[in-house]
């Protein structure tokens, strides 16, 4: 009766454009968030997969996001390079960074794009796996708006903050990649669990009064925790400053601030830093990558496992049997094509 029903990521990123299509966004935002949307959903990184559609129709009803700003390219030939997002929604700004990134990289060694004005609600892995494939080590950051306590605080100031790397890997099918919020968890598991009727588990949050809570509605109207102690709280502040005042854009407490709510998506900047590790490691002994290769392979041999294992086994079993989507999950997508 609950049997999945399987999608291909092509028909499923097709039917997510044409859902935000129909919303108004312009084909340029709408093929843009569906690619990372769809991939999500394909990697089982479900807190940013199709759940998120509704939330981007919201934002877009509200006018707290531009349709169609096309992203401005701003290159000074120098190491940081800047897209002004307008407004828009973060996917197209980070592909229109790309090339000028990489080539930046390649040419000095590290290079930096600044996206500013952007409405950020997606995951980062699809980034810096993209620039990994280009051949680049990648670090990308971001703010987003105030709901996490500080270590020792009460009251929702810093972002889940979201972080992560990706080393290219020659060779083999996918790079090295890690990406989490520098929260406990991120939002979206917090809201996926209260839509489950799911209590928390344990330190992932506070209510309104500060006091531990399981319950996902009082964690959402409290505030989220910090992963590991201090230390999340310290690097989430680092990502605050590089990321949201150092590039001239909001923190999270900004962010919240301008738009008021949690129930749409907030709007501020992001940061990625392109590495080259040949320009790096040149004149060295070694091989940079071969290093790695024996570094993953020690972990590996300890019976631990690399980051985003689990997701790139999902994308080869939805390569095998599509992307699998409850009837629920359907349900949504039908009801959200028909308006
Ligand atoms: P998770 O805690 O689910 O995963 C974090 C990382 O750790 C993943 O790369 C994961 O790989 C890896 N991992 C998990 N378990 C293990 C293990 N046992 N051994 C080795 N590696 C492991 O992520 P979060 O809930 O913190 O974040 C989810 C997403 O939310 C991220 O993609 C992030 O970008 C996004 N986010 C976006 C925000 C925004 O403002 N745009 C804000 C906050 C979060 P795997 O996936 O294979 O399990
Ligand atoms: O899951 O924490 C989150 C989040 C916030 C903004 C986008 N994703």
């Amino acid at each position: 009766m609950n049997a999945p029903i399987h999608l291909d990521f092509d028909t499923l990123r097709r039917r997510i454009a044409a859902i935000l299509r129909r919303g108004g966004l312009a084909p340029l935002h709408a093929e843009a968030l569906a690619r990372v949307i769809a991939a999500g959903e394909r990697d089982g990184a479900k807190s940013h997969g199709i759940y998120r559609i509704e939330g981007c129709l919201r934002t877009l009803k509200a006018g707290k996001v531009s349709a169609d700003a096309e992203p401005e390219l701003l290159d000074d030939g120098s190491g940081v390079i800047r897209v002004a997002a307008g407004g828009a929604f973060s996917p197209a700004a980070f592909e229109c960074g790309v090339p000028r990134l990489v080539e930046r990289a390649r040419a000095l060694g590290l290079a930096a794009l600044a996206i500013n004005d952007c409405v950020h609600f997606s995951a980062l892995w699809p980034e810096v796996e993209a620039l990994a494939g280009h051949g680049v080590a990648a670090l990308a950051l971001c703010p987003s708006y105030a709901t996490v306590a500080p270590a020792g605080g009460t009251r929702p100031l810093l972002g889940t903050n979201p972080l992560a790397f990706a080393w290219p890997r020659p060779g083999a099918e996918t790079p090295y990649v890690f990406d989490f919020a520098t929260s406990v968890a991120a939002r979206g598991e917090i809201e996926l669990h209260r839509r489950a009727g799911k209590p928390l588990p344990d330190a992932w949050a506070i209510d309104s009064q500060g006091a531990p809570t399981n319950d996902p509605a009082a964690a959402l109207a409290g505030a989220m925790l910090p992963f590991g102690g201090h230390k999340g709280s310290a690097i989430a502040t680092m990502i605050e400053l590089l990321a949201g005042a150092m590039i001239g854009d909001l923190t999270s407490r900004g962010a919240l601030d301008a738009l008021g709510t949690t129930t749409l998506a907030p709007r501020h900047g992001e940061l990625i830093l392109a590495f080259s590790p040949e320009r790096f490691a040149a004149g060295r002994p070694g091989d940079p990558f071969a290093a790695g290769e024996a570094l993953f392979g020690a972990i590996l041999d300890q019976g631990a496992r690399l980051p985003s294992q689990r997701r790139f086994a999902a994308r080869a079993r939805a390569a095998a049997e599509g992307i699998a989507l409850t009837p629920d999950e359907v349900a949504l997508l039908d009801r959200l094509e028909a308006g």
